[in-house]
């Protein structure tokens, strides 16, 4: 009787010690506590500001198919214009960018004051940029350029300190197994094709793990296309935990599985995987309690490089969005859709410059910044706060009352309070009157954009 039961204690206490030494990177996502949560999205967080690059065999079609001018945003050509594989192919044959600079690129987001990239791996049109294995249509044998882009810019990411991330897309308009099937329309969300569980086996798996194995630590896994008809939240589980048992760290956005809400892009309620939301083109209206998310947009109308696209928004509107954005707690993603020859486009290089200039002065108030605890002020402006400061973003010196921003009292205030110009370091009479605070601003912003008052707290 005692013995048995010895065996049995025995074997018990090594299952439970196994078990509690099992390191944290291994248990599923559902079984990571909020602070291991909190961690692996910590840089996430703090950074606030990334680089999205679309790059690909669409960048040099440029917007336009046999001398006509295609509708839609550039990186779509495929679709839009209803191009066979066969045809799309020939200007893979065409992809040779002799001024792509890997460096040249992450200095720019570097300057930028952007701390992560995310580049397209894969688009739509099932194209790899990396020197794959599993498939002939990749940079190394479709193209005469045969350099691996993304060692490259692992590489340039790596000695410039930022993050590498990859967006990759479930939807394949390349290969037979998924919606090439459904040519000439590729994007057909009505039809299926009885072999998608091959394409998910013998390409996306297999070009997932190289993605994760070959470039070191990634940032973030962005999937896109997950609206197909043939991929199933079971299958968005599935490569989730997929991704993860290769990196442990990465963290995934929501369009891994199929929770997202449309381009609003937050998660619906329910049991969906991935780690944030991707609202794509918009700022949500307010703050989202308690959820991580990542605003993705372009600076003109398209995400790859449209020749006829000049419809950049103003240098005011892209750093107020910013601004906007981590108001409310979330990640901008700002696009840029580099030529064929391999150039980010100068509008895009003097916009991210203006942006960069206004984060060397005001950093402070986006990076780790949270959401404001208040609504939005009545004047023009934003407020984002730290443990111990409170920041308000002013993009209008309010006429009446001449120049005074008022705000809540809020948690911390005291009579050491004091609030200054994060330009100029210029103390601001600031007075406290039944639950507000009222501040006095020059008569002359230092930023017409956007100038950032610190109100200290503690
Ligand atoms: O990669 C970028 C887009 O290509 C991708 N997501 C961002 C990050 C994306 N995939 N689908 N969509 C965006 C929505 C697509 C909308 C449109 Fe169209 C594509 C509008 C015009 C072209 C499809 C074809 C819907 C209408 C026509």
């Amino acid at each position: 009787m005692k013995k048995p039961t010895l065996l049995v204690s025995c074997v018990l206490l090594i299952a439970l010690f196994a078990t509690a030494r099992l390191p944290a990177e291994n248990l599923p996502r559902w079984q990571e506590t909020p602070e291991q949560r909190a961690e692996r999205m910590a840089w996430f967080k703090e950074a606030r500001f990334g680089m999205f690059i679309h790059w690909g065999v669409y960048s040099v079609l440029g917007g336009t198919y046999q001398g006509d001018q295609v509708a839609g945003i550039g990186e779509w050509i495929m679709q839009q214009a209803a191009i066979p594989p066969a045809d799309y192919e020939t200007y893979a044959s065409m992809f040779n960018p002799r001024f792509f600079d890997a460096d040249a690129w992450a200095r720019i987001a570097k300057q930028a004051g952007m701390k992560y990239i995310v580049i397209t791996s894969k688009h739509h049109d099932g194209f790899a940029l990396w020197n794959s294995q599993v498939s002939p249509w990749d940079i190394m044998e479709a193209t005469p350029f045969r350099r691996d882009i993304l060692k490259e810019l692992a590489d340039a990411c790596a000695k410039h300190g930022i993050k590498l991330c990859f967006y990759h897309s479930i939807m394949d308009w390349h290969h037979p197994d998924a919606q090439r099937a459904f040519y000439p329309s590729y994007n057909d969300n009505k039809q299926s094709n009885p072999n998608f569980r091959r394409y998910l086996d013998t390409k996306m798996k297999p070009q997932l793990r190289e993605l994760l194995t070959r470039y070191g630590e990634i940032g973030i896994l962005w999937f896109d296309g997950e609206w197909v008809n043939d991929y199933t939240t079971e299958m968005g589980k599935e490569i989730d935990a997929f991704v993860r048992s290769i990196q442990p760290k990465i963290i995934v956005n929501n369009r891994v599985d199929k929770g997202r809400q449309g381009m609003a892009g937050l998660t619906r309620a329910g049991d969906f995987a991935g780690d944030y939301g991707t609202p794509e083109q918009e700022i949500p209206a307010t703050g989202l309690a308690g959820v991580d998310w990542e605003s993705c947009m372009t600076m003109n109308d398209t995400w790859a490089w449209k020749a006829s696209d000049t419809k950049w928004k103003s240098n005011e509107v892209l750093i107020r969005n910013l601004v906007d954005i981590v108001s409310k707690g979330g990640n901008y993603l700002l696009n840029v859709g580099p030529t064929p020859e391999g150039i980010i486009p100068r509008p895009s290089v003097e916009r991210l410059r203006a942006m960069g200039a206004w984060l060397a002065v005001n950093g402070e108030a986006i990076y780790g910044a949270e959401a404001s605890p208040f609504a939005h002020p009545t004047w023009q402006g934003r407020f984002t706060r730290k443990a111990d400061a409170l920041y308000a973003i002013v993009f209008e010196r309010p006429a009446r009352p001449d120049g005074w921003i008022n705000l809540p009292q809020p948690d911390g205030f005291s009579e050491c309070s004091e609030a200054t110009l994060l330009a100029t370091g210029e103390r601001l009479e600031m007075v406290a009157r039944q639950g507000q605070v009222f501040v006095n601003l020059p008569d002359r912003l230092p930023d017409p954009v956007a100038t950032v008052v610190k109100i200290s707290l503690k």
